[in-house]
């Protein structure tokens, strides 16, 4: 049976099934991005809301910008936007249950004008974003708005036909400004520190280039919430998909799974009110500034040392790697000497209590993770999750060893390809070609892969850094049993 609008009494014999009138829940938020991530949290938190209010105003419309969203847009509309979200917890139990949150879906590329109206449509108050970590266009080491995007480019000279996050939300703001509308709130999901600050300077400074007075509009009435989001979402499998039709008989062509673990905290700062997701367990507080740091740089540094020492290894998944006590106490390690000493203490939440509960996470057997997820674009990811660390340290004569480790075998797995067993590694990355161009200059010059100044800055000139960093990775290049060298360090 397919999962549709019309189907869900049928359903909700089997599942539980949305207990809001679906019909009633109007478009208030808008989407951009819907990954699996969104769907099993901010479309999951608005979910629980109507489950708890009724049917409200805070509906969302999904939006996706690239030709690759045409999947999830077909399925999505396919399935009157309902989708099934799959919590696999430690002990082997599966909930699973049906989100009715997201009530629209709307392409942009080929038809930028239906995205431009729903954002700028009256009922709209909020436009959020989970548009990856490299899809904020900035250059990740000074963290200057890259105006050489051809995409970009195209925007200034076209504003008429948006591309890129940017252009839509330009598009859309201009029109609210010249109906005498209020403006929305932008909100960034991502996982980048000071994702609301980030958002609004990369848009003012596109802005400025635009059209002054528009950003000045900007700049006064619209409002950029720094938010803290966690939820661990692999890649949703052909397994979870038979899983639902053999146990339910429900044909869901693109569910999502998930950890039990769900956190999110958010500045509270809305430019035209927000929905009351306080009543659902998000957290509202005056700065996020200490949650997000302790998150990005514990669970998804955490996350980069596992994945990329354990793609060396040949462990294929997150819960492998913490099967493998080597891998466990390094992380502990990486934790405990180089990621907390530069934290914040953050009000009411224990350090240790945090990384003892982010070991738990990250070695559900269930989740099974994929080690390439992580991996995946660590170009833009490795920069805020871990060389900010390592600078940190750098900076006040702290712990790096661990952190440099870590990109000597990127490096190296960067060059070769493949792990220790000689497997491959499918190396998914914007800057693949750029980052195995610099790593196979490393038996010539060791330095060559530090010194990609986009992703790190002056970090080779760093004579500390400079000498371990060559010393580490000409040892994985003698030896590139990777355990060895970690075991060597714990
Ligand atoms: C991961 C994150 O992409 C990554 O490398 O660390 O997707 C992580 O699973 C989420 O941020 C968890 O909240």
């Amino acid at each position: 049976m397919l999962l549709n609008q019309k189907n869900l009494g049928q359903i909700a014999s089997l599942l539980p099934c949305p207990d809001y009138d679906r019909k009633k829940l109007k478009v208030g938020i808008v989407h951009i991005g819907v990954g699996g991530f969104h769907r099993a949290h901010q479309a999951f938190y608005t979910h629980l809301l109507q489950e708890k209010i009724g049917a409200s105003e805070w509906g969302i419309c999904g939006v996706g910008l690239r030709s690759g969203d045409q999947k999830i847009h077909d399925v999505l509309k396919a399935q009157d936007g309902l989708y099934t979200l799959i919590v696999k917890h430690p002990d082997g139990t599966v909930e699973s249950q049906i989100i009715g949150s997201i009530v629209d879906f709307l392409l942009g590329h080929n038809d930028p004008d239906p995205v431009i109206n729903i954002m700028a449509a009256p009922s709209t108050k909020i436009v959020s974003l989970t548009i990856t970590e490299g899809g904020y266009n900035f250059n990740p080491s000074t963290g200057e708005f890259d105006f050489r995007n051809p995409d970009i480019q195209h925007e200034l000279s076209h504003p008429d036909s948006p591309k890129t996050v940017y252009g839509f939300l330009t598009a859309a703001l201009k029109k609210r400004r010249d109906a005498g509308l209020p403006a929305f709130t932008i909100m960034s999901c991502d996982n980048i520190q000071h994702n609301g600050d980030i958002t609004r300077d990369m848009l003012l400074t596109f802005i400025k280039k635009l059209d002054s007075e528009l950003a000045e509009w900007v700049e006064a009435q619209v409002q950029f919430p720094n938010t803290m989001v966690d939820r661990i979402t692999p890649v949703t499998t052909q397994a979870d998909i038979a899983y639902l039709n053999d146990t339910y008989g429900i044909k869901d062509d693109w569910p999502v799974t998930c950890e039990p673990f769900i956190q999110w905290v958010v500045e509270d700062k809305f430019s035209e009110g927000r929905p009351e997701f306080q009543k659902v367990g998000v957290q509202f507080v005056p700065d996020v500034k200490p949650y997000e740091k302790m998150k990005l740089r514990l669970l998804n540094a955490g996350h980069s040392v596992l994945g990329i020492l354990g793609a060396i290894h040949g462990h294929m998944t997150i819960n492998a790697c913490m099967e493998d006590e080597i891998f466990v106490t390094y992380l502990r390690a990486f934790m405990d000497k180089e990621a907390s000493p530069i934290l914040d203490e953050v009000k009411g939440i224990d350090l240790n209590s945090y990384k003892n509960s982010l070991e738990k996470r990250f070695a559900n057997p269930n989740i099974k993770d994929s080690v390439s997820r992580i991996c995946s674009e660590s170009s833009a990811k490795l920069p805020k999750f871990l060389i900010a660390t390592l600078q940190e340290n750098l900076a006040r004569q702290g712990s790096i060893q661990f952190s440099t480790l870590v990109i000597a075998a990127w490096c190296y797995y960067s060059d070769k390809n493949v792990d220790s067993h000689g497997e491959p590694i499918e190396i998914i990355d914007v800057m693949s070609a750029e980052l195995h161009k610099a790593a196979k200059q490393t038996e010539i010059d060791p330095l060559a892969f530090i010194k990609q100044k986009s992703l790190f800055g002056d970090l080779a000139k760093n004579e500390r850094f400079a000498n371990l960093y060559v010393d580490t990775v000409q040892k994985i290049y003698k030896d590139v049993d990777i355990r060895r060298q970690m075991k060597a360090m714990i």
